[in-house]
């Protein structure tokens, strides 16, 4: 026995020491199992962290300071040029400066007298397709810091499956150790939905009392939020905008139109979203919230529950445009009202031109368009089908019936009444005037302002009179004696000229009488409006009247004379 218990002993050892290297494997495998999928991840990590540190130390302190405009030097400055031309923005200066940058508070300094104690908190949504990771980062801090905390529910971030590699990892990196502390939720969406689905992606998921939209490169300011939640407080179907500055693309320059003046939303017949003066005179100087008769669209509070019952957005609207004005429209038509609250001030980048194209190069903004004018304009619908006569009937504009049922549900007013009581100001083309339509001579050629821009000044044409009443023949006389195109008066320059000029209202210059014999006639200058000697595509010119049949026209639609 004596002899056989060291043996016993050494067996016992030995099958303790193959348990234990066995259970040191098992645990060491086990351990290297979990490892392999999470091993690659924290690579990526190491790697995030370098390029956002490689990134944060090449920040150029308070560049850019208190909005001021920023340059770069040397081959910065060539790249950010370069950037420029390619992406509408200067990227490099962008990446330069701080993401926090302060700016000056912009508003009028009576604003501060105010006090706003809001007990909503909000939810900002803000979308983005392959923006710039700075720009939306600065978006993000600006919110952050200008925002007090208990009236911040969350951001709430949309990718609309941007293809830049960047916007996925290194942006969910960023937001995971760098803005932990704020409630911020980034969501990818699997396919490109265009900026509308985006947006309701977004609101659907929000949990605060309002929703506030922005666009992914935008700067909010000193107290710009209290304002805007007080007044939905106060009144919830009030949908708000605050005065939007300009944030130059090139030097990132927060600039105002001084601190006191702003302009309103309109819109074109073209369809278009544009900016125009508060017509009322005592609105002008007001600091409360003023009427606005349309939205830009990218940056505004809404009530969440007024939101989904006013009809939130048109789902079948893609990629860009046209929300904004369907929007505006709906809010007013339906019950509620929109306004630019001025002690509000949010910076936006304006770009010359989109960064992003979009599948096919539909064009998204006039087949939106179109759904909007079937809804919601009535027979002013013409006027935009005007321009855009082939998508009158088209099948690519979709179906409409969920859209006019909501319009029946919500039991509506008529667009007549928008224009009425909202945007009494807007120019109808053959509403209070004489005569309207084309402008034809006696010898087939016609007025037209030869596609000039919307807001560019231009002679008034003459061209060979097209078959079909097309916009850009369309010329009305109205009882104000402004021979007028939308904004545009035709105006008598120097001794022989006709511009297309934006209509001031004075006469004077733009003041034209027409007579039966056909003759249009501008007082101030004594002379008639005439095309002798004007080739296909030239300005019309005035002379001394005279019984020529240069001087000589007819409206396709006479009322009176
Ligand atoms: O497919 C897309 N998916 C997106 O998420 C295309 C764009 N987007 C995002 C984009 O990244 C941006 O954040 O949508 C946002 C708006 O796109 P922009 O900035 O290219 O549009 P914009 O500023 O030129 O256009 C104005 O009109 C649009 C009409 O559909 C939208 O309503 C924009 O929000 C709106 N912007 C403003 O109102 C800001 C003030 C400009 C003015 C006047
Ligand atoms: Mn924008």
């Amino acid at each position: 026995m004596l002899v056989k218990c060291p043996r016993v002993k050494r067996i016992y050892l030995k099958v303790f020491t193959a348990v234990f290297i066995i259970a040191i494997l098992i645990l060491f495998l086990q351990h290297f199992n979990e490892k392999l999928p999470t091993k690659p991840v924290s690579k990526l990590a190491r790697l995030y962290e370098k390029q956002i540190r490689d990134y944060e130390r090449k920040i150029i302190p308070n560049l850019g300071h208190n909005g001021e405009a920023a340059f770069l030097e040397g081959q910065d400055a060539k790249e950010g040029e370069k950037a420029l031309k390619k992406f509408a923005l200067n990227t490099v200066l962008s990446d330069r400066m701080p993401l926090d940058r302060k700016l000056r508070d912009p508003r009028n300094p009576k604003c501060k007298t105010f006090t706003y104690n809001p007990k909503l908190k909000a939810s900002v949504v803000v979308i983005f397709y392959n923006e710039l990771l700075s720009v939306i980062l600065r978006t993000v801090w600006s919110v952050i810091l200008q925002t007090p905390k208990e009236l911040l529910e969350e951001i709430i971030l949309v990718d609309d499956a941007s293809t830049e590699e960047s916007l996925k990892g290194l942006l969910d990196y960023y937001i995971e150790t760098r803005l932990s502390s704020t409630k911020l939720r980034l969501i990818h969406l699997k396919t490109r939905m265009g900026l509308i689905r985006a947006r309701l992606q977004g609101a659907r998921i929000a949990t605060g009392d309002v929703l506030i939209f922005l666009d992914a490169h935008c700067e909010a300011t000193t107290d710009w939020m209290e304002p805007l939640l007080s007044r939905i407080e106060q009144e919830p179907t009030a949908v708000l905008v605050p005065i939007i500055d300009v944030i130059e693309a090139n030097t990132l320059a927060y600039s105002t139109n001084g601190d006191t003046s702003y302009q309103v939303g309109g819109f074109s017949w073209s369809g278009h979203f544009t900016w125009i003066d508060i017509q009322n005179e005592e609105d002008k100087h007001k600091l409360t919230p003023v009427k606005s008769p349309t939205m830009a669209g990218g940056l505004f509070a809404i009530d969440r529950k007024f939101f989904w019952e006013i009809g939130s957005y048109d789902e079948q609207m893609d990629g860009w445009g046209g929300e904004n004005l369907e929007m505006s429209f709906r809010i007013w038509q339906c019950g509620g009202r929109l306004e630019t609250v001025p002690c509000s001030r949010v910076g936006h980048i304006f770009r010359d031109f989109h960064p992003y194209s979009f599948p096919d190069n539909k064009d998204t903004h006039g087949i939106n368009t179109a759904r909007l004018a079937h809804v919601w304009m009535d027979d002013y619908k013409r006027f935009f089908f005007m321009y855009q006569p082939a998508l009158e009937n088209n099948p690519v504009v979709g179906d409409l019936t969920h859209r006019k049922q909501l319009r029946q549900k919500l039991r509506c007013k008529s667009f007549k009444w928008y224009l009425e009581n909202v945007y009494p100001e807007k120019f109808i083309p053959d509403e209070n005037v004489y005569a309207h339509g084309q402008v034809q001579n006696d010898y087939g050629m016609c007025l037209d302002d030869l596609q000039l821009g919307e807001d560019k000044i231009g002679p008034l044409g003459l061209y060979q009179c097209h078959p079909y009443l097309a916009m850009s023949q369309y010329f009305s006389l109205n009882f104000k004696g402004e021979l007028r195109k939308e904004n545009f008066c035709a105006e008598t320059f120097g001794v022989r000229e006709v511009q297309l000029t934006e209509c001031h209202g004075h006469k004077r210059e733009q003041f034209w009488m027409f007579y039966k014999n056909g003759t249009i006639y501008n007082p101030t200058s004594g002379k008639c409006l005439s095309s002798a000697g004007v080739e296909n595509g030239k300005g019309v010119v005035v002379e001394n009247c005279a019984d020529s049949i240069f001087q000589k026209w007819s409206f396709t639609n006479v009322n009176r004379t």
